[in-house]
């Protein structure tokens, strides 16, 4: 449902393309929307479900013990060889083994790494700020994003390679894999009860693990069903909610996002609402509403006139592009202070007939590279892009650099914000 947004994901060198991963195919076939928003949302429910599954059972080996039988020893990358070359049909006898051979050694303690690392790079793109070490440590947040995908490919062949392989270990393995038994030996060296025994540990694996199956898919009817709350599910709704009271949670106003040297020329361009009508900026006005409601007019020049702040950061869009960008302005914590605003729990922003309003944070609206900018890569904003003020806030997504800045509002009550109405995260915070 997300991939659609930023074409990058395909097969190629430079310009030429071998194969694109989600052509327009790809979602007719299998019946998906082309729904950022919801697939954002889901994406960010089932991220903790993923994650504290995996926790849970990498606690579960270190606790069980279970780990020895696991871990690949030394002589495992040899084993696992001979173990391919039986499995390829080149070789008759296979290594000793323990409960896994040295080839489902490497294989499931590779899934586990492979787990952390899907944490790892998931946690870099969704928070490349607040966590810029992580994503610096990982190539920079667009490579972390290609890792990430990548390790989901892995996960994918895995399965696809796993399934394919109990099928081909036959039906009592199968079994063994469900019930967490096994019959070994002959038949007649067996004890006459153990037959009896693992069928009905057969029967009541199945039952546990399709009661599993069945209990997965309801939920998932449940969840896709609810009433919808600002455009997307409740419970997704709530869960975005949650996950933005975390990370204001761990906000830290002194770390910022990191520099990289100025830029000159034009930037993408995204997003035209409210952009239409020309623009004075020598005449240009602010309605600026206090805490308290009270209301003035503020003379543009005169904002201009504050100590300028020049920053050049990584922008990132939500539907998944970034590039590297200039701005140079005055920031809002001096324009706060110079005009005696007080601090108010939010700040909304709206273009000159709100056609196009967001809702930010105080914190993150006093963040040192939150800026009221006029300038863009070195030349004066163009209307396009905002003029004659914009707002330059690297914490969070381009959402939220809302473009000609027509009206500021201070309030304890959160204003509304045009994408979080329509299904997006209200506190889109990197
Ligand atoms: N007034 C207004 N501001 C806006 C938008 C818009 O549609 N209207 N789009 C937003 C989005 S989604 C992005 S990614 C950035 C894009 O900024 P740029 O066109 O300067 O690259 O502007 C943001 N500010
Ligand atoms: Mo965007």
């Amino acid at each position: 449902m997300i991939y659609w947004a930023n074409p990058v994901y395909r097969l190629g060198a430079g310009g030429f393309t071998l194969f694109r991963f989600f052509p327009d195919r790809f979602y007719a076939v299998l019946g998906l929307d082309h729904w950022l928003a919801k697939g954002m949302a889901i994406h960010f429910f089932v991220g903790w479900l993923f994650t504290l599954n995996g926790l849970a059972y990498v606690l579960y080996l270190a606790v069980s013990g279970e780990w020895h039988e696991l871990l690949p020893e030394k002589k495992s990358w040899r084993e696992a060889f001979d173990v391919l070359l039986h499995d390829l049909g080149l070789r008759r006898d296979l290594p000793p083994a323990g409960k896994f051979n040295a080839a489902q050694r490497i294989a499931y303690a590779g899934v586990v790494l492979m787990g952390a690392g899907s944490v790892a790079t998931g946690l870099a793109i969704y928070k490349p700020v607040q966590l810029s070490p992580l994503a610096g440590l990982l190539g920079g947040y667009e490579r972390a994003r290609l890792e990430h995908f990548w390790l989901m490919l892995g996960f994918a062949a895995f399965f696809v390679v796993h399934v394919a392989q109990v099928m081909r270990a036959g039906w009592n393995n199968f079994r063994s894999m469900v019930t967490g038994w096994e019959l070994a030996g002959p038949p007649e060296s067996r004890d006459p009860g153990a037959a009896p025994a693992m069928r009905r540990m057969t029967r009541r694996g199945f039952m546990t693990a399709g009661a599993a199956a069945a209990i997965g898919a309801a939920g998932w009817g449940w969840l896709l069903t609810r009433s919808e709350e600002r455009g997307t599910p409740w419970p997704l709704r709530k869960n975005l909610e949650a996950n933005g009271k975390l990370w204001g949670a761990l906000f830290r106003c002194g770390h910022e996002a990191p520099a990289y040297p100025p830029v000159l020329g034009r930037a993408r361009l995204n997003g035209d609402i409210g952009l239409d009508g020309a623009v004075d900026p020598r005449g240009w006005t602010l309605d600026v509403v206090d805490r308290d409601g009270r209301a003035r007019s503020v003379a543009l020049r005169d904002v201009l006139t504050l100590p300028r702040t020049a920053a050049t950061i990584e922008f990132r869009c939500i539907e998944g592009w970034s590039q590297v960008m200039s701005f140079a302005g005055v920031r809002f914590s001096e324009f706060m202070e110079h005009y005696g605003l007080r601090r108010a729990r939010y700040v909304a922003l709206e273009t000159p007939k709100r056609e196009y309003y967001v809702s930010i944070d105080m914190d993150s609206m006093l963040h040192p590279q939150t800026l009221l900018v006029d300038e863009m890569n070195g030349a004066p904003l163009t209307p396009e892009h905002g003029a004659p003020l914009r707002l330059l806030i690297p914490v969070k997504y381009g959402i939220k650099h809302l473009k000609r800045i027509a009206a500021i509002r201070l309030s304890d009550e959160r204003p509304p914000d045009y994408w979080a109405e329509r299904g997006y995260d209200w506190y889109a915070g990197l």
